[in-house]
């Protein structure tokens, strides 16, 4: 089967918002005397809002209507370095490879766990790259469930089998892989189960010679 789509996650694999989620929790953890580290950030990594935050409290009980003040408030924080981002703030390799995978007419696509991720795009000046978005509005259920993939796949009009999901997050390749599709792994160890391991990014690579690797790893599995 042709490779007819590459699907991107945002946060770590085309910029790097980490740091500011992380400075964003980290003030709202510090106002209330609750630990958190740049290593429990890491953990959050592709981790929906709602979900960092049950994380973050871990097993602390707070109210509903105190759980959303929270939740509006790490993301002021958060918006407020967001604001910031500019079109050099692309990860290294990221423009390039978007050019080259729309020369090689292979649809491209976001699938974010973010509420913002519009937003993100605005401010880096690539939401005209991406034939569709995909974000943390776009489905109910967020990885490792497949849901995003596939509402990303239908609405390019291809099978999830004829579409490459490229994630920096273990519940991002472990959603991809739920869905069908083929996968690239971004940065750290936690994505060396996907389909080829990419620990730089996307810097110097070609979007024919992933195209090649996958086809080749699909024919030897039959
Ligand atoms: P928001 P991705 C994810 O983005 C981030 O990695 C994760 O840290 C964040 O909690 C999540 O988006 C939700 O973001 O609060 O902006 O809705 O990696 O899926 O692009
Ligand atoms: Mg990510």
């Amino acid at each position: 089967m042709t490779i007819r789509a590459f699907i991107f996650d945002l946060d770590g694999v085309i910029t790097d918002t980490a740091e500011y989620h992380y400075r964003a929790w980290k003030r709202l953890a510090d106002a209330k005397n609750i630990p958190f580290t740049r290593e429990d950030n890491d953990a959050l990594r592709g981790v929906s809002r709602r979900e960092s935050l049950e994380r973050l409290l871990n097993g602390r009980e707070i109210s509903e209507p105190a759980a959303l003040e929270c939740l509006a408030q790490k993301n002021a924080y958060y918006l407020a370095y967001i604001n910031r981002l500019r079109p050099q703030d692309r990860l290294p390799g990221v423009t390039a490879f978007l050019h080259a995978a729309r020369r090689a007419e292979v649809k491209t696509a976001i699938a974010s766990a973010s509420k913002n991720a519009r937003l993100v795009l605005n401010r880096l000046e690539l939401t005209t790259h991406f034939d569709v978005i995909g974000d943390g509005n776009s489905v109910a259920k967020p990885k490792p469930a497949p849901d995003l993939f596939i509402w990303v796949a239908d609405a390019l009009q291809v099978s999830t089998a004829e579409s490459v999901v490229f994630e920096d997050a273990e519940a991002g390749i472990d959603a991809a892989k739920n869905a069908g599709c083929l996968t690239v792994g971004i940065g750290g160890a936690k994505v060396n189960h996907a389909d080829i391991h990419l620990k730089h990014g996307l810097k110097n690579v070609e979007p024919h010679s992933i195209l090649r690797r996958l086809e080749a790893l699909r024919s030897t599995r039959g």
